[in-house]
């Protein structure tokens, strides 16, 4: 029996792309759900560099960082692929997952926790970032066209934390300025298997609350 471990919490959404592209493939795992004030002596055993959620094991082999471990899965169980064979349209799909982690989900963070005109400056990077991602959705279903691949999986979370930021800040981050974005999240929030796999709402609220009043302090 091959082992399939995977360390996450069960909030974090670089857990959840990892747990979506198992379940697109089918591939059954051991979800063990760390407390991150207490990292377990296994997680730092297994990603002494980062000490972060979330750690694939496979067979005793940790793989850490999340992208890393979506072409890792991709590579190793090559059924269901979430990266297509066309070198320019793998590029393509890596491109705009490295621009999510890299630009559109910290300016996203950023209108989450700062305030004021760091707040504004955040907000006005979203927006930049954001019509990036509406001009890129234009004609498509999926980022990768006809079916679900690696930069769904890794722009993902707008379809459930946007809400969550949304409700607990006040603020509408995706608005009608952003159709095609907007017929995205819906359209991937509801894909068969990845629909079972979204966090209770209420739960997220409680959990960002906290965050944000952290962030804010009164
Ligand atoms: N670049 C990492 C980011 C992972 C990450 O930020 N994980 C957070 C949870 S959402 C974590 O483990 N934080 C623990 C810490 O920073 O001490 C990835 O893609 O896997």
């Amino acid at each position: 029996m091959e082992e399939v471990k995977l360390l996450k919490t069960w909030s974090t959404p670089f857990g959840l792309r990892v747990v979506q592209a198992l379940k697109l493939k089918g591939i059954g795992y051991e979800a063990v759900d760390e407390d991150l004030s207490n990292k377990s002596a296994l997680l730092l055993q297994y990603n002494p560099v980062y000490k972060k959620v979330p750690v694939l094991v496979h067979n005793g082999n940790p793989i850490s960082e999340s992208l890393v471990i979506l072409e890792y899965i991709d590579e190793t169980w090559k059924h269901n692929p979430i990266l297509p064979e066309d070198p320019f349209e793998r590029a393509r799909e890596r491109f705009w997952a490295k621009f999510n982690d890299e630009k559109l989900l910290p300016t996203i963070w950023a209108v989450f926790t700062k305030e004021g005109k760091e707040r504004e400056e955040a907000m006005a990077a979203s927006v930049e970032n954001l019509k990036f991602v509406e001009e890129e959705l234009k004609g498509k279903k999926f980022f990768g066209g006809e079916k679900v691949g690696l930069a769904d999986l890794v722009l993902g979370w707008l379809a459930n934390l946007i809400g969550v930021f949304e409700e607990v800040t006040g603020l509408k981050i995706v608005d009608e300025r952003y159709p095609l974005l907007l017929g995205w999240m819906k359209e991937f929030y509801e894909v068969p298997v990845i629909k079972d796999t979204w966090p209770p709402h209420d739960k997220m609220i409680i959990k960002y609350q906290a965050f944000y009043d952290k962030y804010h302090p009164a």
